[in-house]
């Protein structure tokens, strides 16, 4: 990490996750052989369209991702990137495409979940997204308005607008070091990020294996994050 011209003299950082932080804490990642796409179809499940046509099926598959959460735990990746977070005199801003919420659990704190939250739930009534962690469906009333059968995962799907852009944007304008950790750059805009600060930010990948955006970053380092992470950030 080289010094910066900011007012602390550290270099502003912003970090993206992936599925694959959280593959050691016990939860799958999307497009691994064993990943969640390979079980379900994007379309079935993870678009506006699917749950107009069944949201019975959408819930119950994020119904079940979130009751996992009660199952696992942060491991040492995540927990590296808060000590980090706590530590970092600079601006620094951990952007997570994760539903999950093992960022927050170890402490995280300058922290945006672009892909939105599993244990949050959204209102299309009236538009109030509250803390959530039971089962959601036709029958869940919102509790800010009481309509029922209104409630959605607060979860961005395909073809939605991802949350927090105009924050992340800024911070993406501003960084001196962009690191990529456990995203095989597939979805965007997410995996546009590398491609936007190249040139004027040092950019690291930290992955398990070479992903859609190594060619572009100054350096990759290759294996499992819970090792890898936490030597990066020492
Ligand atoms: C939008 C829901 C407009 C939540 C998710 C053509 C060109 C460009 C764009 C598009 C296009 N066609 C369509 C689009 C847009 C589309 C898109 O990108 N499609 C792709 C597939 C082509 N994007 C959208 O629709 C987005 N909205 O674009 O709005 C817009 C316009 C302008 C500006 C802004 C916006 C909305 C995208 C949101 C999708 N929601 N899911 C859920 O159910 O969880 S995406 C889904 O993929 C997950 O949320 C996940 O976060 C995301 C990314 O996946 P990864 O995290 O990278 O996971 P993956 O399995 O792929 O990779 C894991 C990696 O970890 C692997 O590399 C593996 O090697 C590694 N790994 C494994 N184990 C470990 C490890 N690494 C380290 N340690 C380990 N132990």
């Amino acid at each position: 990490m080289t010094d910066a011209p900011n007012k602390t003299g550290a270099p502003n950082i912003v970090i993206l996750t992936g599925a694959g932080i959280s593959r050691e804490s016990g939860l799958a990642t999307f497009r691994d052989p064993d990943g969640i796409w390979q079980q379900v179809r994007i379309e079935d499940v993870a678009t506006p369209e699917a749950y107009r046509r069944d949201p019975e099926r959408v819930q119950a598959f994020y119904n079940a991702r979130r009751a996992q959460l009660a199952d696992v735990a942060p491991n040492a990746a995540h927990l590296a990137l808060a000590e980090l977070d706590r530590r970092w005199p600079g601006e620094l801003l951990l952007v997570t495409q994760n539903v999950d919420d093992l960022h927050d659990r170890a402490g995280s704190r300058r922290l945006l979940h672009m892909h939105g939250e599993l244990r949050r739930a959204w209102c299309r009534a009236c538009d109030a997204t509250h803390p959530w962690d039971e089962d959601l469906g036709m029958a869940t009333a919102c509790p800010a308005c009481a309509t029922m059968g209104r409630m959605r995962p607060h979860i961005v799907w395909f073809g939605e607008m991802p949350l927090h852009m105009d924050a992340i944007e800024a911070a993406l304008a501003r960084c001196d070091l962009f690191v990529s950790i456990g995203t095989s750059g597939n979805v965007y805009p997410a995996a546009g990020f590398v491609a936007e600060v190249r040139g004027r930010a040092e950019t690291v990948e930290l992955n398990l294996e070479p992903s859609e955006g190594t060619h572009l970053v100054d350096r990759a380092v290759h294996g499992p994050a819970t090792r890898i992470v936490p030597d990066f950030v020492a």
